[in-house]
């Protein structure tokens, strides 16, 4: 039996009303060969609202033939840049017009509040299509001087064209769907590449409600094919594919090293967006009101479900407690509820596979002797709910500091000077953002150098833009994403040389 979602507008009910979904292969709607179905889950419920087919290396073979079929003929290859951008700017257009729904749809199947849904992921994903859209008609070679040192008198003209890659295989993590999935796209989509997407398992709704965007915009059939399933059935055959030239992947870094290994097979492209355990450092002159506000946001945005999520805080002694006792506030005060619910502020996490590992993660601080000062537990006993927790009294090589939590978890930490908080800022595998909080740009400045991730912010965090490139050092990942960075790992140079 399905649950019935009440508080829905039309068009997110009659999308999550069809109840059995199908995927995107080569222009048509289809079940999987199989004819297996994984379950949606409401996480705010446990029920089930919606099924979606579990596709296998069968139906990934069929999604990956079909792109390359549209990539190298039909309408596709023929279209100019201008078009190329009109299509994305359409699609951002067509996400705009039915944010309400995505943003609903996106809640009820990731848990996260609609209205941040609507407020960040949805709105996100727009400005990044029309982004990328702008850059389809900027692609740029160069024209190169030659010497040809071993053919004296001879003549050459020389220039470097920039084409796509080919086949993109996408593969996204549950806790942005939609925007993880634009993310990909725009850049494949602006520079002529075609492209499968393989959603998440547990958030494939969003994938499907944009395949339905996509067609509407006017895609060719096989551009843009969407297989449904879980990692080993669908995502490992989709990274070993031969015909899929770039493999673009967000997820665990664990994940992230078997499909980096398993692209160099075939010397697929490769872009790694993975985990990440990203510092909040407080300097001593920050504010300690200020700093409590901008870490508690800077772990419970999205129900710390984020890469790059500050779920590591260092404070100077002096301060410590005072930050501590304000974040804890903050923790307490914030209202959990199912994301539909207009009033609430921290939803509940992804899945019960997710809801147990962070559980099992504040067990492990505990043990390892740790002291918790706010929330600590599952909040309630129906839905993925897990109450927004502080963590002090950690040594820095415990796991609670070292490993990825994701999850409404903050690992609060005192120190004494810049260098050892550098050091310590560095101290673990993940290097995708840090954020530091200071007035005081001598000291700023002096930390930037130091800190070994992919995006520092500063007095802000979590903070992204379309142009600005995103990824990370170190275990982190491999590649950027946004930004004009994000276009070159989709084009391929050639160079032309030729005799005049
Ligand atoms: O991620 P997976 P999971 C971290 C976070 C989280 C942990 C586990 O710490 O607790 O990872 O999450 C597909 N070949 N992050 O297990 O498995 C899978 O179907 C090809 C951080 O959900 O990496 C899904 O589409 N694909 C991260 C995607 O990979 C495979 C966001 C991500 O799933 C595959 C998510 C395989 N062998 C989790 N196995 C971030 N950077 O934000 C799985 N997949």
């Amino acid at each position: 039996a399905y649950e019935t979602v009440n508080g829905l507008s039309r068009e997110a009910r009659d999308f999550i009303g069809k109840r059995d979904h199908r995927m995107l292969v080569g222009g048509l709607w289809v079940d999987s060969g199989s004819g297996r179905t994984l379950d949606v889950i409401n996480p705010a419920t446990e029920e089930v609202i919606s099924r979606v087919p579990a596709g296998d290396a069968k139906d990934v073979d069929l999604a990956v033939q079909a792109a390359s079929c549209a990539f190298e003929s039909g309408s596709w290859p023929k279209m100019t840049p201008m078009d190329r951008e009109r299509l994305l700017l359409r699609l951002a257009d067509l996400v705009e017009q039915n944010a309400q729904a995505m943003a609903e749809i996106e809640s009820i199947d990731n848990g996260k509040p609609a209205t941040i849904a609507k407020a960040v992921d949805v709105t996100l994903s727009i400005a990044f299509l029309r982004y990328m859209a702008g850059w389809a008609t900027k692609i740029e070679g160069s024209t190169v001087d030659v010497s040809v040192p071993f053919v004296p008198g001879g003549s050459f003209n020389a220039y470097t064209r920039r084409e796509p890659v080919g086949v993109v295989a996408a593969i996204v993590a549950w806790n942005f769907p939609l925007m993880l999935a634009c993310w990909k796209l725009g850049p494949a989509l602006a520079t002529g590449c075609t492209v499968v997407l393989k959603p998440a398992e547990q958030t494939p709704l969003s994938a499907l409600y944009l395949g339905k965007l996509i067609e509407e915009a006017g895609y060719p059939p096989g551009v843009v094919n969407i297989v449904t399933g879980d990692g080993i059935s669908a995502g490992a055959p989709l990274t070993t594919h031969p015909l899929v030239n770039k493999i673009t992947f967000t997820g665990s870094t664990e994940v992230g090293k078997l499909i980096g290994k398993a692209a160099m097979d075939n010397m697929a492209r490769v872009t790694l967006e993975l985990g990440g355990k990203s510092p909040v450092i407080v300097l001593d002159d920050c504010d300690p009101v200020v700093a409590a506000a901008g870490a508690a946001n800077a772990i419970f945005f999205n129900q710390g479900q984020t890469c790059c999520a500050g779920s590591r805080l260092y404070v100077p002694k002096r301060q410590f407690d005072r930050v501590v006792s304000g974040i804890a506030d903050a923790a307490n005060a914030l209202k959990i509820g199912p994301g539909l619910e207009a009033a609430t502020q921290l939803g509940p996490l992804v899945s019960r596979e997710q809801m147990e590992r962070v559980c099992n993660y504040i067990d492990i601080g505990r043990q390892q002797g740790a002291e918790i000062v706010a929330g600590g537990a599952r909040a309630g006993e129906k839905g993925y709910f897990v109450k927004p927790t502080v963590i002090i009294g950690a040594h820095q090589t415990t796991r609670v500091v070292q490993e990825e939590i994701f999850g409404p978890v903050l690992v609060a930490l005192p120190y004494d000077d810049l260098d050892e908080v550098a050091a310590r800022a560095n101290d673990t595998p993940y290097g995708l953002g840090a954020s530091i909080w200071s007035n005081d740009l001598s000291k700023v400045h002096q930390l930037i150098p130091k800190i070994k991730a992919g995006t520092v912010w500063v007095n802000c965090h979590n903070v992204l833009d379309p142009a600005v490139p995103f990824g990370g050092f170190k275990l982190s990942g491999f590649g950027r994403e946004m930004g004009k960075a994000a276009l070159d790992a989709y084009l391929e140079t050639k160079s032309v040389v030729m005799a005049i």
